[in-house]
């Protein structure tokens, strides 16, 4: 599958606490304001119009939603931060249920931190960026609602985000979930996300017999010169095993 191609997920689960969720093979989770746009931006990433519940009501997402792919990795649908007029009952338990989920969730290999671009950053938003750094987590800024910038103003707003964010301005992707701009890109990046953490493991020394073969080929292959040949070149047997 092309890696910008519509993303398979599947809804699994609602949960309210991290322990409640399967384990994964690598989640990408997405943070973000009430209404900034999270549940869209998850609808656009697979071309369906109602996976993730989305609504004009800030609030919508009150539980931790859980999304996988075929191949056991997942993206997290979180409820967003700075509503006030949620319940006050909801809204008590939600940094709890947030910050417990990116702080204890394993296997988690990106936050994507998304951004109002009409009207962001927020304090709210400075804060949670804040927040995310400090705990060393690997945050990943998107913008979002491209298509309501006017295009006039899109390279002003553009230098604000990231000067708010304090990223470089090149940095931000910049997305809007109604008019699919960059939809293709952010693909493409959680896909590059969601791939296994390579570990890097040095190559194997050659073998006894490796070596005693390179030296016959050397020795076929006519005498060296002093060069390419040092004198103390020849007796390294201890040097691998
Ligand atoms: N114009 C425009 N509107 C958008 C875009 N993305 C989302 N919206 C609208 O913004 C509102 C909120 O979208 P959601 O996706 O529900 O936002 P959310 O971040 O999931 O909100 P909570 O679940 O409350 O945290 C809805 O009315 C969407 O239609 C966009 O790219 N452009
Ligand atoms: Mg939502």
């Amino acid at each position: 599958m092309a890696p910008n191609s519509p993303l398979p997920l599947r809804f699994v689960m609602s949960g309210t606490r991290v322990e409640d969720l399967p384990p994964t093979r690598g989640e990408v989770a997405i943070v973000g304001r009430s209404n900034v746009g999270k549940s869209s931006v998850i609808n656009s990433l697979a071309n369906r119009k109602n996976l993730a519940k989305v609504s004009k009501t800030p609030g919508r997402t009150q539980l931790l939603n859980l999304f996988e792919l075929p191949d056991g990795t997942s993206v997290m649908d979180l409820p967003g931060y700075g509503f006030a007029n949620a319940p006050a009952s909801v809204r008590a338990r939600w940094p709890e249920m947030i910050e417990g989920y990116l702080l204890g969730r394993q296997n988690l290999h990106a936050i994507v931190a998304l951004i109002d671009a009409e009207i962001g950053p927020t304090s709210n938003d400075t804060q949670t960026l804040a927040w995310l750094r400090s705990h060393g987590l690997p945050v990943k800024i998107v913008a979002t609602k491209h298509d309501k910038v006017k295009p006039s103003k899109r390279d002003q707003r553009r230098k604000e985000l990231a000067a708010g964010c304090l990223l470089d301005p090149r940095e931000i992707l910049w997305v809007s979930s109604a008019k699919h701009v960059n939809i293709e890109e952010l693909r493409a990046r959680i896909n590059e996300w969601l791939a296994p953490v390579q570990e890097w493991t040095a190559p194997a020394p050659p073998t006894r017999k490796e070596r005693a073969a390179a030296r016959a080929a050397e020795a076929a292959a006519g005498p060296a010169t002093d060069e390419d040949a040092p004198a103390d070149d020849i007796d390294d047997e201890d040097e691998w095993n």
